[in-house]
């Protein structure tokens, strides 16, 4: 259950402030350096005015608006899932602006507010600080009280963070400030001191006791043993600004050497690997969620083209290069085949090589070699893809290196659920007239405008089928979901077995007899196997 009352942020923020042990929070100005430092086990983070000014590149006066930083703590609350305690300067105005700076807070699961007694628009305490100003106090009052007026959470704290010190007044203002910040509804008093000791600090908490939880910043008391901190009883120490001082250093340092050096190889090792930064984002969530909530066909298929074969009819078109790699209008048919794949949205495509293996080399894909091409038959090199690809978690699309087709074709096969998707052309009658030998097909029903909304299935499939049996001519192009790649695998090695020579047409054919549902898509043209030198000539005009 999210949100369980105990599990608020701000809850755990309040039980951190009055605890009666030490605890740390570690400074954070951006969505990754918060994620970093709860990795690092700190259980609430500080979002320092200092560090969210400087890593927006102005200073610590107030020039990043109110709005802006809180545009970041929202990027914080997302990375990380411990407290944040805001560092809200003076409140960025009266009492008006203080409570609207609450709600505003609440509303972005940020758990606590620090205010502290200057006046708008601030400076940083350890830039002269004793010329700084300080408010009046019960002016400062009347925006704590309109702060915890405010707040719809009991457990918001508002820290108030006294700088008597900082502007040079000596204990006894620091203490009536801090009695009358308590008066108001304070729920911690911040007391700071730019002192190389802890001298003000320690001073302070010996004469206020426990009235309320303290909290400090010892950035330039930093030598002081923490033990000192612990035995006084303050409640909470901040560690203010050190993860954005370390990535000053580490970032001059890369930037220096990678300008004198022109070059990656020194620093490579003292990075962190991309990987990290896709582990500090959360990728592996998104992938995961992906796979929750998108439908499997939106996931990008993976293709095997079957491009072993050299097309002894091209004659001296293929004397030096496989028919794939034969040039209409200055482009490869391979080419053409990629370009409808990549339109459809798919990348990764794997070519099977056998002829003139060495000449298929188009970029941005990968191969896998069938080297007894001359003596095996299509199957076989189907068989060879998929031993190479067993990344059976996506669909599968299989065509031929010289089969080229409109993209829409893909995008049919991909709207039907059945295992298996194949298309097929009405217009067979084309291929039987002209003698070409061509994957027939039977169908459970002819084309015709009835069957356009029923479920048509693969009955038989041939190159010598019956005329009186034909329905249709395959395309050349299948889908497999990825659920019936193990039926896939299994027939190939079954049909293999029998016939080492086989075609696809008789994997379909085996497929279909095994009752396996071969879903038929019917389809008119706009696809051309280039299986005659005829035919690349028709294919300059196909494209
Ligand atoms: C900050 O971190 O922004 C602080 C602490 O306010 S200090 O810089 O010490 O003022
Ligand atoms: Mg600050």
């Amino acid at each position: 259950m999210k949100n369980k009352d105990a599990d608020k942020r701000t809850t755990r923020f309040k039980s951190l402030l009055t605890s009666p042990e030490l605890e740390f929070l570690c400074e954070a100005h951006n969505g990754i350096s918060a994620r970093i430092a709860e990795e690092a086990g700190f259980k609430a983070l500080w979002a320092g005015g200092l560090c969210m000014s400087a890593q927006y590149g102005v200073r610590d006066s107030n020039e990043a608006s109110w709005t802006q930083i809180l545009e970041m703590l929202e990027f914080m609350a997302d990375a990380a899932s411990v407290p944040i305690l805001m560092d809200g300067d003076t409140g960025y105005g009266n009492f008006n602006n203080v409570r609207r700076l609450v709600s505003k807070l609440e509303q972005r699961s940020v758990a606590a507010l620090c205010i502290e007694d200057k006046l708008y628009p601030k400076t940083n305490s350890f830039i002269d600080g004793n010329k700084q100003e300080l408010a009046d106090i019960e002016e400062f009052c009347s925006r704590i009280k309109a702060g915890k007026d405010a707040q719809q959470d009991d457990d918001f704290c508002i820290i108030t963070r006294v700088e008597a010190f900082i502007a040079g007044w000596g204990l006894e203002e620091a203490l009536r400030r801090a009695e009358a910040y308590h008066e108001a509804g304070s729920d911690g008093i911040l007391m700071h001191s730019a002192l190389n000791h802890p001298g003000e600090i320690l001073a302070f908490k010996k004469e206020w006791g426990d009235r309320l939880p303290v909290v400090i910043v010892p950035t330039i008391y930093y030598a002081t043993p923490t033990d000192v901190f612990r035995d006084a009883g303050v409640s909470i120490a901040i560690w203010a600004n050190h993860l954005l001082r370390a990535g000053i250093i580490s970032m001059r340092e890369c930037a220096e050497t990678i300008a004198r050096e022109q070059n990656l190889q020194s620093v490579e090792d003292r990075i962190a690997p991309v990987k990290e930064i896709f582990r500090l984002q959360g990728v592996s969530e998104l992938k995961d969620a992906e796979e929750r909530y998108l439908p499997n066909r939106d996931v990008a298929a993976r293709v095997i083209v079957l491009a072993a074969s050299r097309g002894d009819a091209l004659g001296e078109l293929t004397a030096e290069r496989p028919k794939t790699m034969v040039e209409v209008q200055g482009r490869p048919l391979l080419g053409y085949i990629v370009s409808a794949y990549n339109s459809a949205g798919i990348k990764q495509i794997m070519v099977v090589r056998g002829y003139k293996a060495d000449v298929v080399d188009l970029p941005g894909l990968s191969y896998v070699d069938n080297p007894d091409y001359a003596k095996t038959g299509e199957l076989y090199s189907l068989q060879c893809a998929l031993a190479a690809d067993t990344d059976d978690d996506r669909d599968l699309v299989v065509s031929f290196g010289d089969v080229i087709f409109r993209r829409y074709i893909l995008d049919l096969l991909a709207e039907h659920d059945e295992g298996i998707v194949i298309a097929v052309d009405t217009d067979w009658k084309e291929s039987v007239n002209r003698g070409r030998s061509a994957d027939y097909v039977t169908c459970s029903e002819p084309n015709s405008r009835r069957a356009f909304n029923s479920c048509i299935l693969l009955t038989a499939a041939g190159e010598d089928l019956e005329e009186s049996a034909i329905h249709g001519e395959w395309m050349g192009v299948m889908r497999v979901r990825a659920d019936a790649l193990p039926a896939l695998r299994a027939t190939v090695d079954e049909v293999l077995d029998g016939n080492g020579q086989a075609n696809l047409h008789h994997l379909l054919a085996a497929l279909a007899g095994s009752g396996e549902a071969v879903r038929v898509v019917y389809t008119t043209g706009h696809w051309l196997d280039v299986d005659s030198v005829e035919d690349v000539i028709s294919a300059g005009s196909f494209t």
